[in-house]
């Protein structure tokens, strides 16, 4: 549908009633109810086709990039012999679709709890979700991740990268002690998990925060948040954990290998990766002040 007065806009509320971003409704391409969630695609001229759940932004076409790099460099850039990957959410396929890069990787397996999240993007999202029709290596299932990560045999994947919504929602299990233990079950001795740990800037955002570090603190020896530019996600700033059970994102990390894949990116580099485990002051004293 095209909406012909100019005066269509979608709100994203960071502060109830006192801080919002807003985006200018070119058009509404889907707006459905699925069993799990509220989805919505629009157009926005500057930041083309963007997807909202339950009302907050998850990806636009401007800035997928950057989240999408994040969520999978780092943790190829620490260990480049990682074969079996485990993805759960993510159902843009942006992340699939950047993991599905390195050539050395094996098996790719990816569950998301909502098809319709799939087929939507798959309709009006190909610059992320093309990925679903060309990677043999990868076996899209839906199912619960929680469930799912519950029932995998022990040592099964190199790596996690758990994609998730924030923690209301069909995310919620995504950010419980159960599911990080499961995930270091499941991880492989050399296993690394990166997780979507939300924002700083916000109160509400900085309880997740918070909460999520507290216990992938108390179920991994090392635990370490890194941060990236975001403009679509409250305060432009965003975070994402780096878990293990043996490698230090800054101690392990090997730029020279990974320099030598020659991998166009746009966001990540080998600098970068440096710099994101760098955080501003704040965002330590809310890391420190968590209770292990
Ligand atoms: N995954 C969710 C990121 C967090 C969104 N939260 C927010 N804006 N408050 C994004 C999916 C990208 N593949």
């Amino acid at each position: 549908m095209l909406i012909k007065n100019n005066d269509l806009w979608f709100s994203e509320y960071y502060m109830e009633d006192d801080v919002k971003l807003s985006l200018k409704i070119d058009e509404i391409l889907y707006a459905e109810r699925s069993p799990f969630q509220k989805i919505e695609i629009f157009k926005n001229k500057t930041f083309g086709v963007f997807m909202v759940l339950d009302g907050y932004i998850q990806v636009t076409e401007k800035d997928e990039f950057v989240y999408h790099d994040m969520i999978s460099h780092p943790a190829m850039a620490v260990n480049p012999d990682i074969k079996n990957v485990l993805i759960i959410g993510a159902g843009d396929g942006g992340t699939a679709r950047e993991i599905s890069r390195y050539k050395t990787i094996e098996k790719i397996d990816m569950v998301e709890i909502d098809e319709a999240v799939v087929r939507a993007c798959q309709k009006y999202m190909p610059i992320t979700s093309s990925v679903f029709t060309n990677e043999p290596r990868l076996n899209l299932m839906f199912d619960d991740g929680l469930k799912f990560v519950k029932e995998a045999p022990s040592g099964a994947y190199d790596l996690i990268l758990v994609d998730s919504t924030d923690p209301a929602g069909p995310g919620e299990g995504l950010f419980t002690i159960d599911f990080y233990k499961d995930c270091y079950r499941v991880l492989s001795e050399k296993g690394i998990l990166i997780n979507q740990h939300e924002g700083a800037f916000f109160d509400g955002d900085i309880e997740e925060m918070k909460k999520a570090h507290a216990k992938i603190k108390k179920t991994f020896p090392i635990a370490k948040v890194f941060g990236f530019n975001t403009p679509t996600y409250a305060s432009g700033y965003w975070y994402f954990g780096f878990a293990s059970k043996s490698f230090d994102p800054i101690a392990d990390f090997k730029p020279e290998q990974w320099e030598k894949l020659g991998l166009e990116t746009k966001y990540y580099n080998t600098d970068l990766h440096r710099g994101a485990f760098a955080l501003p002051n704040y965002v330590l004293d809310i890391l420190a002040s968590v209770n292990v």
